[in-house]
């Protein structure tokens, strides 16, 4: 029966085992003798939801009877990934599940590796979003994350030799057993058309519209006891198909309507770094900003009749610039749907609007001519003239870096102005924000940046992807870690433990056993579980240096075979990791990384030393298999360019050391985890604009190192890919001569590191006792502690209980 208040008991192996073949037969139509895995996953997922509602609607009754402040998280991107065992996990059903699936004769790893990934996004920022919800819910914070349901996620990646291939991923192809469509909540949001003034008032009569509709998924917490809602929107037409076009035969005609409105929310745009500059992107965002506001407002509205309470009552936040439309389109609602003038509209806008940056690269700043939003949007337009001729004229400095700037308009800018607090994502980020990209702006608005380090959700980066390490956790210090990240410090005084010691390389090792033997069957590669795992695992960005890490591996290769008897320390390099299909630099890096592992992994000289992997189409299912088993975490981006990073946070949690630069959040873990506990290596942020700034930087370095230049003879040679070097000609090119990435300058440094963690991996009991230390101080990178952050300094919000 499905429980209309939160959990007090939990259910037993048996109640479970009854309600998934109630779910069989009720709501698949099979009998056990005749149902697929698919149908005992849907009817587990379904025994699971029934769990989860009685909290949902508790704390949906909860905040609207005690008059709550809700947090709205707006996010192009929600990265999910899986959604039945974090459920189960956070419901603690996680033995009486195991035990109802015996019972049942089922083998609970093919039912859970049924379910697709939801990959409603790129990579950190859409992975932060889905670890915010889930931390909100944990912490008891009235919440709703506001997305798009993309029917198609981040592509699938294959290679086909050695080469990206993209194919559309389609995890909507089949039931999702864990939305629920509300058909009362649509909205209508329209697009281009031209405005006009009648009696002094502006009306905007759009030449397009579409219908959003509201798909929403409950977010349960930790421990069952609340649930927020992921509404995400689906783009439906607004009139039905046109019939006299379907009766004339017409049908492609017939269906142009539909067609063109699903197109808005067909696809994830597939790039986290570039401005894609498109006009279904813009289109995009207005479409889940205007759906999003609307329902906000209706839900004010529907509780109080003041609107000068909005502030009070409401908190949105911006994640990225992707919504920032939400500034003139809430000033638009505001003025042209319920009376208010500018100023009262601008004030109320101002006071729940924040803005999360994410990025100082400027090819991700997003800025769309004034052409383009004045044609797809242009009574924004007109508004957004009117913020920025209002802010030069409120902070007397008519000639400050405005919103719009030969004929763009910068969306940064923007939401920056109409933001209440503006924040970075880690302290370096932070302070680089206030002196980079809004230098002016900071000046003019001191008060505004406000840093929030990011974090991640413990219960899926460590009880559940762990549980070899989770348990030996329990074991010593409790459980209480879960919900209180902190507590992990009680691990400490074990760092010396021999015992403990013990026991935390024999839960990697198992890790690390698990993952060789995923590798073999996947790739055929042999990897040695007694070698150490050194792992990269992100995008395939020209910032984040997976050149670095493959030309140190060519070099180290060249090295142990000239001389394979001088006790090398074994190692598996990893990689993992999609690039944007138009990024075509990131793409010949792929196809690098796979020849050089073609040609490695088959040379029996150096066979017992070098392996070389990398499984393609990496998401979070293949995340939460490899950093439980990763001995050391590649965090090796040019300093000043990586904004946060939160893999590197995933990976300290369990128990890798880092060998990484002095940049976004590693600056943080090196120092909350010792300097002595994590290989740093590699340029300051400061040393990097002044190298950068001297002409002929990169030749020079390759000139002085000799590693170097034997990796990149050996692509010139075209020792990888068959004797031909043209795939590789633009890559050496750029590496000799521009190199703004600064791989050559941080080369040898890299190296040299490298073989100090040779050497320090030798040395088992050194290294364990660092690994636990890693462990036992990464209590601050629980994204509670973030969610906590951002409800005391941004939104102003405080808990609530589920009773009403
Ligand atoms: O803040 C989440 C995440 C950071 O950890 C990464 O360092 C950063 O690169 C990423 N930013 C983006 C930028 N996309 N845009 N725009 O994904 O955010």
């Amino acid at each position: 029966q499905p429980q209309e208040v939160p959990l007090t008991q939990l259910p037993t192996a048996e109640s479970l085992r009854d309600q998934i073949l109630h779910h069989l037969t009720h709501a698949q139509g099979r009998g056990p003798e005749f149902a697929t895995v698919f149908d005992w996953r849907l009817a587990v997922s379904y025994t699971v939801r029934d769990l989860i509602v009685g909290s949902w609607v508790g704390a949906i009754r909860a905040a609207r009877d005690q008059g709550a402040k809700r947090v709205y998280y707006l996010s192009m991107e929600f990265l999910i990934g899986r959604i039945l065992e974090d459920a189960i996990i956070n419901l603690g059903l996680d033995r009486s599940m195991d035990r109802a699936m015996e019972l049942l004769g089922l083998d609970k790893h093919r039912i859970l590796d049924d379910e697709p990934d939801a990959a409603l996004g790129n990579g950190g920022l859409g992975r932060l979003a889905a670890c915010f919800m889930e931390s909100l819910s944990s912490l008891q914070c009235p919440a709703f994350g506001y997305g798009i349901r993309y029917e198609h996620g981040l592509f699938r990646q294959r290679f086909e030799g050695g080469q990206q291939v993209e194919t559309p991923e389609d995890w909507l192809n089949q039931p999702h057993p864990w939305e629920f469509v509300r058909l009362d909540y649509s909205y209508t949001v329209g697009f281009k058309g031209h405005v006009e003034e009648v009696d002094g008032r502006a009306v905007w009569h759009p030449g397009e519209s579409v219908q959003a509709r509201a798909y929403d998924t409950p977010v349960i917490g930790w421990q069952g006891d609340w649930a927020n809602t992921l509404r995400l929107w689906g783009a439906h037409p607004t009139t039905l198909f046109d019939l006299h076009r379907f009766n004339a035969g017409d049908y492609a005609a017939a269906a142009e309507p539909e067609a063109l409105a699903r197109t808005l929310s067909r696809v994830l745009y597939p790039d986290d770094t570039t401005d894609s500059g498109k006009e279904l992107r813009l289109k995009q965002e207005y479409f889940l900003t205007s759906a999003a506001l609307q329902d906000i407002l209706r839900r004010f509205l529907a509780e109080h009749d003041d609107l000068e309470l909005l502030p009070e009552k409401v908190a949105i936040q911006l994640n990225d610039t992707h919504p920032a439309i939400a500034g003139p389109e809430l000033i638009r609602l505001l003025m042209d749907e319920h009376g208010l003038d500018f100023p009262k509209a601008r004030d109320l806008a101002r006071g729940v609007l924040n803005y999360t940056n994410h990025t100082l690269l400027p090819e991700a700043l997003e800025r769309w001519s004034t052409w383009l939003m004045g044609h797809v949007l242009p009574r924004h337009m007109q508004i957004i003239q009117m913020i920025d001729d209002d802010h030069r004229q409120a902070t007397a400095r008519p000639d400050h870096v405005g919103i719009i700037q030969h004929d763009q308009v910068q969306m940064g800018e923007l939401a920056f102005i109409m933001a209440g607090k503006v924040n970075g994502v880690s302290a370096l980020h932070t302070d680089l924000v206030k002196g980079t990209v809004f230098a002016d702006l900071h000046k003019l608005h001191p008060d505004r940046i406000v840093n929030q380090t990011n974090g991640i959700t413990p219960r899926r980066w460590l009880r559940m992807s762990n549980p070899a390490l989770s348990g030996l956790i329990d074991r010593t210090i409790g459980p209480g870690w879960t919900s209180e990240l902190d507590l992990l410090g009680g691990l400490e005084p074990f760092a010396g433990d021999a015992a403990f010691l013990g026991e935390l390389r024999a839960a990697k090792r198992a890790n690390k056993v698990a993952l060789s033997n995923g590798l073999l069957a996947g790739l055929g590669i042999k990897a040695d579980p007694d070698a150490i795992f050194d792992v990269q695992v992100k995008r395939i960005h020209e910032y984040k240096r997976q050149l670095l890490n493959i030309l140190e591996t060519i070099a180290l290769w060249q090295r142990i075979h000239d001389d394979p008897n001088a006790g090398w320390t074994p190692r598996v390099k990893i990689f993992g990791g999609k690039a944007a299909p138009g990024y075509w630099l990131a793409k010949t890096v792929i196809h690098l990384i796979n020849d050089v592992a073609a040609t490695i992994n088959r040379d029996p000289v150096t066979a017992k030393y070098l392996q070389i992997a990398y499984p393609p189409n990496y998401n979070v299912t293949m995340a939460e298999h490899l950093i439980p088993a990763a001995d050391l975490s590649e965090q090796i981006s040019t300093a000043g360019k990586e904004a946060s990073g939160t893999g590197n946070m995933k990976f300290t949690m369990n128990g890798a050391l880092t060998i990484g630069t002095l940049d976004g959040a590693n600056v943080e873990i090196r120092e909350l985890v010792g300097p002595e506990n994590f290989f740093l290596f590699g340029l300051t942020a400061e040393e990097a604009a002044v190298v950068r700034a001297r002409p002929g930087h990169a030749r020079a370095a390759i000139e002085a190192s000799e590693n170097m230049r034997i990796a990149l003879q050996l692509i010139a040679e075209g020792r990888f890919s068959g004797g031909r070097a043209d795939p590789y000609f633009a890559l050496l090119d750029r590496t000799w001569n521009d190199d703004p990435f600064l791989v050559a300058s941080d080369f040898d440094a890299y190296y040299a590191t490298q073989r100090r963690i040779d050497q320090a991996f030798g040395d088992a009991a050194h290294w364990d006792r660092m690994a636990a230390l890693n462990i036992a101080r990464s209590g601050f990178f629980s994204s509670d502690r973030t969610i906590r952050g951002y409800m005391a300094d941004i939104w102003h919000v405080t808990p609530l209980t589920g009773e009403s």
